[in-house]
């Protein structure tokens, strides 16, 4: 068995500041070492580094078209398209298979699986022995950000699976111009991914390959002390797309918090009035709780307009003038398919015309895809995403409910011109949110930058397809970053607290929003989508100073008549429902916080979120015990 050598460590970086990871300190240097290691390693039978050139992405497609991967859908109703089914147990993030691999399991923390880097690197060393026999090893150099920008990072991931490297080619700056950034000394991240499925035996003898290889033990690996992430079993989504949420989120987590920065799962926007004053604003909603429908808002307010920076990460940073800067590390979006449609999200059903992969939906007879949602009227007979027959009576879902779209963002109309900056774009507010039935309202604002980091902290949210395990179980899932955080989430929080006293009177007004109040019959009292502007709207009246707010124990709520639902199936009374202060539900939400903050470890828990919770309870005239 080969095992490959631990990299070694990087100084670990003490002051806050955009150098503190010095050529030196860094690991690498030389990629050609670590792909040799690899194949020496994995043992495949032809070692293929990416360029990132559309020769490229057609040969790969064609290649796993006559594979069977995938499926080339008819050109006339969806150009240089395809499909792809997964394996039925390969379907979703695998948070129960995520592992924080640092050297004291306290860095990884309570919401964390933490394993010992050094057995862990043992383990995965012989899952990966001869992994890739009998296939084709990819080494695809990327960069997450504008390749060569101030606040972006290089990476490169060795994966067998050519539908990651057609997504990576979707999703990340990636191939010859990204490796030709990668100069001697210059910091990146190796990602090693395999799908786990030798095509060889250890007796030598081939076999048959399928549609979408994937292996029954998956590991997804982060070792935040050498920047390094290896994925083993799967081939869906953030398991197997290193650069986004492993990478993007996990390992960037732990360069932020050494270096003085944020890498959140926010969506980016920019907000422009109809005075005609811009703003731009991050938000962090759990997955598959809004952030791509929110980042192609097509306003129903007149005269407001919203342009799309990024849709799932941001990277943030303080600039030379002391303001908070972000970008959005990623190219393209792996947008959630089934309730995507004209009448929920029409700019993304605009921006998936052509060159799109399409993975776990329906196929129509016309060599269209469909899902729940595209249109009001189902087809009348399609393939389901499992490849069996279906029609409305079927009683199954035609997509899988975590079906997925991969596309670029510059097909996008609703781009923003300036989401390709290297420099980022100033953040005006950062607004949180989560899937709440009942308890958090619409909207309200946080009193100081502390309450708001106290919102984040306190977010909670129903679990949803994005992940496998149940779905519409609350759970607490601070800042959207319960699977995303790379280290303990008590030092998360204290980071957070910290990035606010670096920022002073430059830290953006954080906001709270819930569009997923729903009635006595489960139904959403919010009309959501593209109503969505109508809260918007009061965030940026808020911000300009131009409109009053009712302070409460949970922030500054909207004045009755300031929020706009002028033209709404909503009356009064519905309205004051969603977005008055419950004190009741709120006694009981404190007193499940106080039991939520005692889960972490006292010493490293910041005492700004206790003195916020104190304040809250004793605001609120004491809590109730849960039942
Ligand atoms: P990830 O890509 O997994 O991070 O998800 P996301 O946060 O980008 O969520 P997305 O915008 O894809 O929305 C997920 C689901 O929520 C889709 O089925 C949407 O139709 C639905 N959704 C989004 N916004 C709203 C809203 O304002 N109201 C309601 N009721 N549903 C919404
Ligand atoms: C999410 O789960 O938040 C996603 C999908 O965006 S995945 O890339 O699979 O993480
Ligand atoms: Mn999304």
């Amino acid at each position: 068995m080969a095992l490959l050598a631990p990299r070694p460590m990087p100084t670990a970086a003490q002051e806050p500041s955009a150098q503190a990871l010095s050529a030196e300190a860094l690991p690498n240097h030389d990629i050609s070492d670590w792909v040799a290691d690899v194949a020496r390693l994995t043992a495949p039978d032809e070692v293929v580094w990416v360029d990132g050139s559309t020769a490229e992405w057609d040969r790969l497609t064609k290649m796993m078209v006559a594979q069977g991967t995938l499926i080339r859908l008819n050109p006339e109703w969806r150009p240089n398209s395809f499909l792809a089914r997964s394996d039925p147990a390969d379907v979703a993030r695998v948070e129960d298979r995520t592992f924080i691999c640092s050297d004291d399991p306290n860095d990884a923390g309570p919401t964390n699986n933490w394993r010992d880097p050094s057995i862990m690197r043992l383990e995965l060393s012989e899952l990966f022995s001869g992994s890739m026999r009998g296939r084709t090893m990819y080494v695809i150099p990327f960069s997450m950000g504008p390749i060569g920008g101030a606040l972006s990072q290089y990476g490169v991931q060795i994966t067998d699976s050519p539908y990651v490297v057609a997504s990576m080619a979707l999703m990340t700056r990636m191939g010859t111009a990204a490796l030709a950034g990668i100069t001697p000394g210059t910091p990146w991240v190796p990602a090693l991914h395999s799908v786990g499925v030798p095509l060889v035996g250890d007796d030598g003898v081939r076999r048959e390959d399928s549609a979408w290889p994937h292996n029954d033990t998956k590991y997804i690996c982060h070792f935040p002390e050498s920047r390094e992430i290896w994925s083993f079993g799967s081939g869906y989504g953030g398991n197997a797309l290193l650069g986004k949420k492993c990478f993007a989120l996990r390992i960037a987590s732990v360069m932020a918090r050494d270096e003085g920065w944020l890498a959140e799962h926010m969506l980016i926007v920019r907000v422009t009035s109809p005075e005609n004053r811009v703003f731009h604003l991050a938000a962090a909603f759990p997955s598959a709780c809004g952030k791509t429908n929110l980042a192609m808002l097509a306003p129903t307010i007149p005269g407001w307009r919203v342009e799309t920076v990024g849709d799932d990460i941001a990277w943030m940073r303080p600039g030379p003038d002391g303001r908070l800067r972000a970008i959005n590390p990623e190219r393209g979006f792996f947008g959630v398919a089934p309730g995507t449609g004209p009448a929920t999200n029409p700019t993304a059903t605009d921006t998936i015309w052509g060159n799109t992969i399409f993975t776990n939906v329906a196929l129509r007879d016309d060599g269209d895809v469909w899902w729940e949602g595209l249109t009001a009227a189902p087809p009348a007979h399609a393939t389901d995403w499992q490849g069996n027959d279906w029609t409305p009576a079927s009683g199954t879902r035609a997509a899988h409910p975590n079906g997925r779209f991969t596309v670029a963002a510059d097909q996008c109309p609703s781009i923003a011109d300036d989401w390709n900056s290297p420099e980022g774009v100033v953040i005006d507010a950062i607004l949180f949110g989560g899937r709440r039935p009942s308890t958090v309202p619409l909207v309200s604002q946080a009193a100081s930058w502390q309450q708001g980091v106290f919102m984040g902290a306190t977010m909670a949210s129903e679990t949803t397809a994005a992940a496998t395990g149940e779905v519409g179980l609350l759970r607490h899932d601070p800042f959207a970053m319960l699977p995303f955080v790379g280290y303990n989430m008590a030092d998360y929080f204290a980071h957070w607290i910290a990035m606010g006293d670096a920022l002073c009177d430059n830290a953006p007004p954080i906001f709270s929003v819930n569009w997923f109040r729903t009635d006595a019959d489960g139904r959403f009292i919010w009309p959501g989508f593209s109503e969505n502007a109508r809260v918007i709207e009061w965030i940026v009246r808020r911000l300009e100073g131009g409109m009053d707010a009712r302070s409460t124990p949970i922030g500054g709520l909207p004045l009755a008549g300031d929020l706009d639902i002028g033209g709404l199936d909503l009356d009064a009374e519905a309205l004051a429902g969603i977005t008055d202060l419950d004190t009741a539900a709120w006694r009981r939400e404190a007193a499940a916080i106080a039991e939520y903050f005692d889960t972490f470890d006292a010493e490293r828990f910041p005492t700004e979120l206790r003195r916020e919770l104190d304040s809250l309870t004793r605001e609120l005239g004491g809590v109730v015990l849960p039942d």
